[in-house]
């Protein structure tokens, strides 16, 4: 949830069951309907910013969350994703495009130092069978 968010919907996390982590930036606590929080697991954990974490934990229904942490402990995305060839963030079939034209050197792989994959130093068959595999996964 953005910084600039004002309020959630009702029940916007009713009964979500697998529900693990909630990741709010907003200092000022929003809004947020009496049922919103209901049937989420226990081991939930809502990360908030660090001068915010007692407002959150004070203020109904956030305070339903198991546990509210400052945002500085929430798991960090991986910084390189792999199979990310041109580094936006998916995984996708311009990524697999990037693999195939390096292993028919329309591009380098100084240029995109990321597809080679498995970091054997070449990019080939088994990289480019990474990318796709990411993106059957994803599918
Ligand atoms: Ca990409
Ligand atoms: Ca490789």
């Amino acid at each position: 949830m953005p910084k600039t968010i004002l309020s959630i919907a009702n029940s916007a996390f009713y009964d979500c069951w697998s529900l693990q982590t909630l990741i709010c930036e907003a200092e000022n606590v929003p809004g947020a309907g009496s049922r919103s929080f209901e049937n989420i697991p226990a081991t939930a954990t809502l990360y908030v910013p660090q001068g915010s974490v007692d407002t959150y934990a004070a203020t109904t229904p956030w305070s339903q969350i198991g546990q509210v942490k400052p945002l500085a402990a929430a798991p960090q995305p991986p910084a390189n994703l792999k199979g990310d060839v041109n580094g936006d963030d998916v995984v996708d079939v311009d990524d697999l495009n990037l693999v195939i034209n390096i292993m028919v050197k329309k591009a380098s792989m100084s240029q995109w130092p990321d597809a080679d994959v498995d970091g054997n130093g070449i990019v080939d068959v088994d990289d480019l069978n990474h990318v796709i595999n990411v993106i059957v996964r994803k599918a």
